[in-house]
């Protein structure tokens, strides 16, 4: 891909007071089936320049200030090497919207553990084909279908404050916490069937609440998204993902969002990667949004 005299993020970088912070965690050691995750930032990075910095709506991203802060390393196992990466993302100020680039979902424990220290009271929107809930699964407590359940203890959120949108794949244990924790699941099928209704359920939960949204790539269908460690057939659309997206969160505060599982050596044509940023740009162009309300608002007040 030509990607001569153009800019990473649109050309959104730069500025000293950031409205959007970016940080990669390149690590791939809990995909158990396919890995390919770790090399995810690299290229989400590399095509961002092909990106127009204009929401599919028409909505100007200029002046959204983007700091890229590279890449955060786990080392080799997310067990030990966790609290680096989330010790760094913690620090970033919450006044800016942090986006982070998996990596395999196991990556989200340093994320939200992260989004939890700076945002105390923070619900999380987990989008996903999978819950990722199993205490153990594939011969580790740290692979990638323990993804959530480990996020959950090393962040210490309420279970309850975890919506899981766009599920189709369990194990059965998984459905035994989903039901002992009160947690709600809304699967793809519900979304098919009634898309507006399925997000209303969930914007009804996330209602006035700060929301961190943690995006597996594998919620979309194979056919939208086939660079990913496990194929999950009978997924979500591009199209029905962003409209899920923006209707789920439309009465609360989106603070973050990462994007997981996507795997460069397994794509078609980079049209994953591409997907990928497709939702960061729609996502900055509802967080903008809610800024200049928030700031018009401010000023209708005095
Ligand atoms: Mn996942």
């Amino acid at each position: 891909m030509n990607l001569d005299g153009l800019r990473p993020w649109g050309g959104l970088g730069g500025g000293s007071r950031p409205d959007v912070v970016v940080a990669g965690i390149p690590y791939d050691g809990s995909a158990v089936y396919r890995k390919g995750a770790a090399l995810a930032p690299q290229r989400i990075r590399q095509l961002s320049a092909a990106m127009p910095p204009v929401t599919e709506e028409g909505h100007r991203l200029a002046g959204l200030q983007v700091e890229d802060i590279g890449d955060l390393d786990p080392g080799d196992d997310i067990e030990g090497g966790w609290m680096d990466p989330m010790q760094r993302l913690a620090q970033v100020s919450p006044d800016s919207f942090l986006t982070v680039l998996g990596g395999d979902h196991c990556t989200a424990i340093s994320t939200m553990a992260a989004q939890v220290r700076r945002h105390p009271g923070l619900s999380v929107l987990w989008v996903d084909a999978h819950p990722d809930l199993c205490d153990f699964s594939r011969g580790g407590h740290w692979t990638c279908g323990c993804a959530l359940r480990r996020a959950i203890e090393a962040s210490g959120i309420e279970p309850a404050r975890v919506i899981i949108a766009g599920g189709r794949d369990y194990d059965p244990e998984e459905l035994d916490f989903i039901a002992a924790n009160r947690m709600v699941l809304v699967s793809s099928a519900e979304i098919a069937r009634d898309l507006a209704g399925a997000a209303r359920r969930i914007g009804d939960r996330l209602a006035g609440e700060k929301v961190h949204v943690s995006f597996d790539i594998d919620v979309l269908d194979p056919a939208f998204a086939p660079g990913t460690e496990i194929p999950s057939a009978a997924g979500l659309s591009t199209r029905q993902a962003l409209e899920l997206l923006r209707g789920a969160t439309e009465r609360s505060r989106l603070v973050g969002f990462d994007v997981v599982e996507v795997s460069p050596p397994f794509d078609n044509g980079d049209i994953t990667t591409l997907a990928a940023l497709k939702v960061i740009f729609e996502v900055w162009g509802l967080v903008k949004s809610a800024r200049e309300a928030g700031v018009s608002e401010l000023r209708g007040k005095r």
